[in-house]
């Protein structure tokens, strides 16, 4: 019987497409709303997420950039969403949501962070964008609360929690989703599936087939989307804020997709999945499919194309020589950021781990 619910669930979320990984229309009634400038304004920001995550890798296995959580593979599920998002709004990212911290607005500053400095988890001017959540799952019921609060001062603005297929085995995914719906909080909850939580794969994790299915409990209307397609993510995406801002509520959004590399560079992804696995995946890559899109519908221009390439790289090349400025972290800032009058506890620990440093104990 249970079985069978489930299996039911599933069906129910059918993979939202609006091109294939050929990048041909699955659905042609997209075809007036994409622009040139759309088109352009996507290839261009995944091209740059894609150039710095590539960076970050580097970096980091060359020790000078501490551990690095990588992306690549997730680029269209994070740029497609960010896009979709009023300025005004409130996102909850986690350690692997950089590409869509950076496409709300913050620099590329934010590889900082993992050199313990904290201006790579500031908000950048005028936008609200917290710093990434390490602990699972816990953004969401702050996400749900960040739009309560926005609903109760009477403003329109929308929060999205981003999180991964392992965070929806915690409790607060829970307690995010059913308060969300109870009091109609205007937030998207936007899971990307990569598969793995660390080196659990989903199925050993989760008898759920999918993850939109997950919504049915809190009767809020769930999309399973194919997150590799930024088309789909970024008018899906559109639609949940859309309910959101008009009162109705939240969404759970399950973007299908995969990463290609290590859950971070701390770990080695050959020891818990087969690698001819993510070599196929490249098939169904983000990137290579809105390329495809493009020349399939004549936006595609090889010297435009060159360029954004070029002006990636310069970018990024900046933004690694002002890092490489940067003084080593401030310890201090491990214990001055957690409250705004620090406990006695924390200022205990404070103090115990200062001397320790200073060698005094
Ligand atoms: C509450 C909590 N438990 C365990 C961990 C250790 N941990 C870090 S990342 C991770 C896996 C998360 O997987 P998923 O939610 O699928 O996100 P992904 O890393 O794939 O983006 C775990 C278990 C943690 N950070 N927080």
């Amino acid at each position: 019987m249970i079985t069978k619910v489930q299996t039911e669930n599933s069906r129910q979320f059918q993979l939202v497409q609006v091109i294939d990984k050929d990048g041909k229309f699955v659905d042609e009634s997209y075809k007036s709303k994409i622009t040139k400038e759309l088109v352009q304004l996507f290839y261009r920001q995944l091209v740059c997420m894609r150039t710095f995550d590539r960076r970050a890798v580097n970096l980091q296995r060359q020790g000078r950039l501490g551990t690095y959580p990588p992306f690549e593979g997730q680029e269209a599920a994070q740029v497609g969403s960010a896009l979709a998002l009023d300025k005004d709004d409130w996102m909850f990212p986690t350690y692997r949501d950089h590409a869509a911290s950076i496409t709300f607005g913050k620099s590329y500053g934010i590889l900082s962070s993992w050199n313990g400095r904290v201006e790579g988890n500031l908000p950048p001017e005028g936008r609200n964008i917290l710093p990434p959540s390490v602990p699972i799952a816990t953004q969401l019921p702050l996400a749900a609360g960040a739009a309560m609060a926005a609903k109760f001062k009477g403003s329109s603005q929308v929060a999205i929690a981003y999180f991964g297929d392992g965070a929806t085995s915690e409790g607060d995914f829970h307690e995010g989703l059913n308060f969300a719906s109870v009091f109609k909080a205007p937030v998207v909850f936007f899971n990307q599936n990569n598969n793995y939580a660390i080196s659990v794969p989903i199925w050993k994790q989760m008898n759920s087939k999918t993850i939109a299915q997950k919504s049915v409990a809190y009767d809020i209307p769930g999309v399973r989307l194919d997150g590799n397609d930024i088309f789909a993510v970024y008018f899906e995406t559109q639609k949940a804020i859309e309910r959101a801002r008009a009162g109705e509520g939240p969404t759970l959004i399950e973007a299908v997709t995969w990463r290609y590399g290590a859950h971070t560079t701390a770990d080695d992804p050959t020891k818990y999945r087969d690698q001819e696995e993510s070599k196929k995946r490249r098939e169904n890559d983000p990137i290579i499919r809105l390329e495809r899109f493009m020349k399939n519908y004549s936006f595609w221009d090889d010297e435009w194309s060159r360029q954004i390439q070029e002006e990636a790289a310069a970018e990024i090349e900046a933004a690694v020589k002002e890092l490489e400025t940067m003084p080593p972290p401030n310890v201090n800032d491990i214990y001055d950021y957690i409250f705004e009058n620090p406990t006695w506890t924390i200022q205990q620990q404070k103090e115990r781990y200062l001397k320790h440093l200073r060698g005094e104990a």
